[in-house]
């Protein structure tokens, strides 16, 4: 039977990637790879698998999906993720590791191979995805079995090219041989899926009839486009609609920019003035009026072959954003900043673009940072020891705005761009 592994078995891979293997017709299987959530894979482990509830306009409906039979915590046993890429079934990998899984210098774009968890893995001790990658590509290698692909599934521009130069680099770095003839391809996807709360669980064993075993709530929009660069088979995901093309990018940008910038637009300033919920924030008719400032400023820096399309997609988004029944947590979006600004806001200001809307989001993620940090809270995010430092060290608030905002690639600001982002932190509630 034809195989996959999964590395990173969270919420959205079960909502997406899974959710399209399970529509793909033939009998695929998965090896699920949870990197370090020990009670998520006790609970996989029946091989029952777990409830998917789609929210529609519709309601709720739940499918049960079963697809992932072998089920392994790469924190506990690295030794048996690496092995499974030795199987002549297995044709693809996939991965949901968020932007920090890939351990890039945000320089130079290059695997940081002062992270200590990469060091860890090159010390022999392998814990991070991408280190265990490298190893299980390699030992693949080593059995004569044929070359594989790998999916990168999450949120960054040139998701696949990142990938596959990080791996280049942990390969060199430990004298690794991989195929040549492996392939990375580029894939944009999207399905807002929040973190399962009591709530959610109890609403989806509700529409099940029974009790839910590790529930995840998604909703019924569902897109994935990807590269058609494919070193072997795969199962056949356009049968559930995922779109093969020639070139992710315009897609990728139009997603991360429209939407994805918008979220951590209103994470940022929907906390700052109370709000918990996405569909809350929406709500706020200054916030709305602001996203669809941030949209305009988005849809200039768009490629002509999707500018056209933008209208429909920001129809889309607005219903999207409006389901109250999805209980999107502004704080879930809110984690990661600095890697996820970098993404999705920082390109709409390169070059010296003039976008006050994407500037505010920079004040708002600085905002809310120094807000955190005042309350004397850990920001959720990589960076959130340096950032503690930052703040403790600038002699005045100045400062420390225009080290924060270095930090996720707003450099050189002119005075008069400072002051302006001083005063808007400010404004925002810091
Ligand atoms: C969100 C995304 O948490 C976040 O940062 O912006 O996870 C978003 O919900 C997905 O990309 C939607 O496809």
């Amino acid at each position: 039977m034809p195989r996959l592994i999964h590395l990173g078995l969270g919420n959205f891979h079960r909502a997406h990637q899974a959710w399209y293997t399970a529509q793909a017709g033939e009998d695929w299987r998965i090896t699920g790879v949870v990197m370090r959530n020990a009670a998520l894979f006790d609970a996989l482990q029946s091989g029952n698998g777990y409830a998917l509830g789609i929210r529609s306009s519709d309601g709720l409906r739940t499918e049960q999906i079963t697809l992932h039979d072998k089920v392994l915590l790469a924190s506990r046993d690295p030794a048996a993720v690496i092995d499974a890429f030795a199987d002549p079934d297995l044709m693809a990998v996939t991965l949901t590791i968020t932007e920090k899984g890939y351990c890039l210098d945000p320089a130079t774009g290059q695997l940081d191979l002062d992270n200590p968890v990469i060091k860890a893995d090159l010390a022999g001790q392998p814990t991070s995805a991408i280190g265990l990658l490298a190893l299980g590509l390699a030992r693949r290698m080593e059995a004569g079995l044929d070359p594989l692909t790998v999916l990168s599934c999450d949120n960054l521009s040139g998701n696949g090219h990142k990938l596959g130069a990080a791996i280049s680099d942990f390969s060199k770095a430990a004298q690794l041989q991989i195929d040549p003839g492996t392939c990375f391809p580029d894939t944009m996807v999207d399905r807002i899926t929040p973190a399962t709360t009591e709530t959610l669980s109890n609403e989806i064993a509700a529409s099940a009839g029974q009790p839910a075993v590790m529930p995840v709530m998604t909703e019924a929009f569902t897109e994935w486009v990807i590269e058609d660069n494919f070193a072997a088979s795969r199962p056949a995901w356009e049968l559930a609609g995922a779109e093969l093309v020639p070139d992710v990018a315009p897609y990728e940008k139009r997603k991360l920019r429209l939407l994805n910038a918008s979220h951590s637009w209103l994470a940022y300033a929907g906390l700052l003035s109370g709000h918990r919920y996405v569909h809350e924030a929406m709500a706020d008719a200054d916030l709305r009026a602001s996203v669809e400032r941030l949209w305009d400023e988005a849809v200039e820096t768009l490629p002509d072959s999707v500018k056209d399309t933008a209208p429909a997609y920001r129809a889309a988004l607005l219903d999207r954003f409006a389901v109250t029944e999805m209980r999107h947590e502004l704080i879930q979006i809110a984690t990661d900043g600095s890697l996820k600004m970098r993404e999705r806001i920082v390109p709409l200001l390169v070059n010296g673009r003039d976008a006050p809307q994407a500037f505010d989001a920079v004040a708002a993620w600085i905002a809310f940072a120094l807000r955190t940090h005042q309350r004397g809270e850990t920001l959720s995010d990589p960076n959130s020891a340096r950032i503690t430092e930052m703040i403790d060290a600038a002699r005045d608030n100045r400062l420390a705005i225009a080290q924060l905002a270095d930090l996720i690639g707003i450099s050189d600001l002119k005075p008069t761009q400072l002051d302006t982002l001083a005063a808007r932190v400010e404004a925002l509630g810091a």
